[in-house]
């Protein structure tokens, strides 16, 4: 199957500057080559889809930069729908993770019951009511599941993308007290880091797998590279200690593509203007090579 890379040049939806280089810094680390290398026939959509959203000031304290954020998101689930409904696989790279508001709205035009597994230090399950900072990065997985403003979480169509039970976060580590009680709430698996240290990474991706393909038409990957400690990751915006190590990021991918499950993904929050070199970005080019394939022997 054919991958379609989304490359999605935004940073608006966080506090910090620089994640828009990511998609720039990914390609020109090689990832389309990689891709190729495993067997994969690849195209790159050229990041003309994008309206010009620099000059949209609509904000407000509690969702900061909306204006950008809903014209990119737009732009991003036309895009994906369109090449999905083509068959192909897509892959969009960030980009802040609200890119990712945007890729559920698309992928769900077509998939009723996508399954989605969030691989982050965060569960961005915050709606613009119980959010600390008012960035939208921090809201992406709430709009998929129906919560938050009206404007992003009817993007596409006006039914929720997601329902609470086929979602599985990985790697969480720290969570505001609104998403907390969201998160129970809700019932939505919780993979946390105290989880991954006491059962070890393997066990973990069997229990997540399960929860996001059972009963599902699809199974979004969503990986947020601040899942990964910011000893091997240092180039993101919001850094958290305490993360995945080298070998357990890679094989939550590796786990993903064994169960060949995975009709999409994304990438996000690499940014090449924090990063120790290109660590973090060739990182990031590895991970999604595991996840499409690549094996050790
Ligand atoms: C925090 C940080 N929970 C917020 N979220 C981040 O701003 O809502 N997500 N950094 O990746
Ligand atoms: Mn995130
Ligand atoms: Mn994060
Ligand atoms: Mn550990």
């Amino acid at each position: 199957q054919p991958i379609s890379i989304l490359p999605v040049p935004f940073d608006w939806g966080a506090s910090r500057r620089g994640a828009a280089s990511g998609p720039q810094a990914l390609l020109g680390a090689g990832l389309e080559r990689r891709l190729q290398l495993l067997g994969h026939q690849t195209k790159i959509r050229p990041d003309s889809y994008l309206p010009d959203f620099t000059s949209d000031c609509r904000t407000s304290p509690r969702m900061k930069q909306w204006g950008s954020v809903l014209a990119m998101c737009e732009a991003v689930s036309r895009e994906i729908a369109l090449l999905a409904s083509g068959g192909t696989f897509p892959l969009a790279i960030g980009g802040d993770h609200s890119i990712s508001i945007g890729t559920i709205a698309g992928l769900a035009q077509q998939k009723r019951k996508l399954g989605v597994i969030w691989i982050d230090a965060h569960a961005d399950v915050n709606t613009p009511e119980s959010s600390p900072s008012g960035n939208i990065h921090g809201m992406a997985l709430a709009a998929g599941l129906g919560l938050g403003d009206p404007r992003f979480t009817t993007i596409g169509s006006a039914a929720p993308k997601l329902q609470a039970e086929r979602i599985a976060l990985v790697g969480t580590r720290q969570l505001d007290e609104g998403e907390k009680r969201l998160i129970r709430k809700l019932g939505v698996a919780c993979f946390t880091m105290h989880d991954i240290d006491k059962f070890g990474m393997a066990r973990i991706m069997e229990q997540a797998i399960a929860v996001v393909s059972s009963g599902s038409d699809g199974v979004h990957v969503s990986f947020d590279i601040d899942s990964v400690d910011p000893g091997e990751a240092p180039g993101t915006g919001t850094p958290v200690r305490g993360g995945l190590n080298f070998r357990e990021a890679h094989l939550a991918m590796e786990l993903l593509y064994e169960a060949g499950v995975v009709t999409s993904a994304d990438i996000v929050e690499v940014n090449p203007l924090l990063d120790n070199g290109h660590q973090t970005v060739r990182l990031a080019v590895e991970l999604i090579g595991s996840l499409l394939g690549a094996r050790i022997l």
